[in-house]
């Protein structure tokens, strides 16, 4: 079932995805809301598609470009931390672009960030120069640094490099971010986004000339769909219409709202009740922000089609 030379298979795509970490998950988790699914092999290394012909490779995430560029698999889900990484790597020696981003997929999102001593003031044009750096993106780091001519030291490391100013090795790191806490934990604190990141569907930087081109088109029509109602709610609150432009002003991700007017209150001075699909996460910090600025009576629903 297997097959090894995926360069000489053009009748089914191969998508390369993490074997086990932060993106193995949610990437299946999409590719099944896209519907596809799969016959495991026994090492669950290879996933085979049954409802369409797209096959899984579960790899280490760094592998993921070079598979593409190898023509082993046809497209990965990875960090563009990692997508970018191996694309300036690959220019900084020459060679021509293999992979891009064919779309951002809205998870694993993290920041590529500067953690320095607590106790500094930033300051990079004049703080840098001389100092050493460690990260594990070091052709992403040396690009930002050469942008604004500053030159300076690029440990690179593979991993734990929150702990290189506490050995001595580095004065400062460039270092992926969530919450932060791992920095803080060691003494740095995060400062300057040197890249915005989220997992990205990645492929090669030519589209595919034979049947694949097919494939990836209805799988692309797929993941645009779920990725369009997945995080959407309808949200449903009442309010003064005094207040409406500024509660509006923390729905920027809302569809115009549909804007009722209470029992009474047709003068356009009252109440209104209120409902607008909203396409970003309602976390409770909104919620919470959206009752500080007026609303009540706060609704979350989930959607569960929608057809525009
Ligand atoms: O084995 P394999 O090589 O496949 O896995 P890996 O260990 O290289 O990858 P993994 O699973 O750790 O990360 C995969 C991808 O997840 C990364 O390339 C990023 O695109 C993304 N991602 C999202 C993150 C984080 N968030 C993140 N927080 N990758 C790493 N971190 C690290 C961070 O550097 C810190 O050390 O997690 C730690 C906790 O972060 P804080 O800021 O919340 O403390
Ligand atoms: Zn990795």
């Amino acid at each position: 079932m297997q097959r090894t030379s995926a360069a000489t298979e053009r009748d089914r795509l191969r998508i390369a995805i993490q074997k086990s970490g932060r993106l193995s998950e949610p990437a299946l988790a999409l590719l099944a809301a896209a519907g596809l699914s799969w016959q495991e092999s026994r090492d669950k290394l290879f996933y085979y598609g049954e409802s369409l012909p797209v096959d899984l490779l579960l790899v280490r995430d760094d592998d993921i470009p070079g598979l593409i560029a190898d023509g082993v698999c046809d497209l990965g889900m990875v960090g563009r931390n990692v997508l970018l990484e191996q694309s300036y790597e690959r220019e900084s020696r020459g060679a021509p672009p293999a992979f891009r981003e064919w779309r951002a997929l809205g998870f694993g999102r993290c920041r590529l960030m500067f953690g320095i001593p607590a106790e500094w003031t930033w300051a990079p044009e004049t703080q840098l120069p001389g100092k050493r750096i460690a990260t594990s993106y070091p052709a992403l780091l040396a690009r930002w640094l050469s942008d604004r001519g500053i030159p300076a030291d690029v440990v690179t490391m593979s991993g734990s490099v929150e702990i290189a100013p506490r050995l001595g090795q580095a004065d400062l790191v460039c270092d992926l971010v969530s919450s932060g806490a791992t920095l803080v934990a060691n003494g740095l604190k995060p400062i300057e986004v040197v890249l915005d990141s989220e997992a990205v569907l990645a492929g090669p930087a030519d589209g595919f000339s034979d049947v694949r081109a097919g494939i990836a088109d209805l799988l692309l029509r797929r993941l645009d769909g779920v990725m369009k109602i997945r995080d959407s709610k309808l949200l449903m609150f009442q309010a003064s219409r005094a207040v409406l432009p500024g509660l509006m002003q923390l729905l920027p991700d809302a569809e115009p709202p549909t804007v009722m007017a209470l029992d009474g209150h047709h003068d356009g001075t009252g109440d209104v009740a209120l409902q607008a699909l909203c396409h970003g996460v309602m976390t409770w910090q909104r919620l919470e922000d959206l009752k500080r600025a007026g609303a009540r009576g706060l609704m979350v629903l989930p959607v569960e089609r929608m057809l525009a």
